[in-house]
């Protein structure tokens, strides 16, 4: 065997021991919800502790519940009121730290709901990382929880 056959047995047998994705990022209370239930589309929060041993990035979620998901955030466009923009480019998350989501703040957008969200129901959201691959988050809906810190919903 080469050095280099040796080297790239070595990095087999260490790809092959890392943790499977799943356990890769913890969701930390998620919750899911709509304005009304006539909504047409809702936000989930997930935030999420990268347990995974090495920096990543959230580049994509997707889920039954929705038609199309993307990552948002809000900012403020200047005038004090805060608007919704897709993130450009996912969120980047160190090892160890976590991915903040809130009222206000980043979230999980489902536009396009396939049904309504029903409180206490639970949907999958599949969420897409760089590194980890996919990582299936089951989040209960909870359209009466209050946002923990004031902010706006929309
Ligand atoms: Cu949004």
């Amino acid at each position: 065997m080469s050095l280099r056959t040796q080297a790239l047995a070595f990095a087999a047998a260490t790809l092959m021991a890392l943790p499977a994705a799943a356990d890769s990022f913890m969701a930390m209370e998620p919750y899911a919800r709509a304005a009304s239930p006539a909504a047409k589309s809702g936000a989930a929060f997930i935030p999420l502790h990268n347990m995974s041993g090495q920096d990543d990035r959230l580049i994509a979620a997707r889920s039954d519940a929705a038609q199309r998901v993307e990552l948002h955030t809000h900012i403020d466009a200047g005038d004090g009121i805060l608007q919704m923009r897709e993130i450009e480019g996912g969120i980047p998350v160190a090892a160890g730290e976590m991915i903040e989501m809130r009222r206000g703040g980043q979230h999980v957008m489902l536009m396009g709901l396939t049904g309504p969200l029903e409180q206490d129901a639970e949907i999958a959201v599949t969420l897409v990382f760089e590194r980890a691959g996919e990582v299936v988050v089951t989040v209960p809906v909870d359209n009466e929880r209050a946002p923990k810190d004031g902010a706006h919903s929309h």
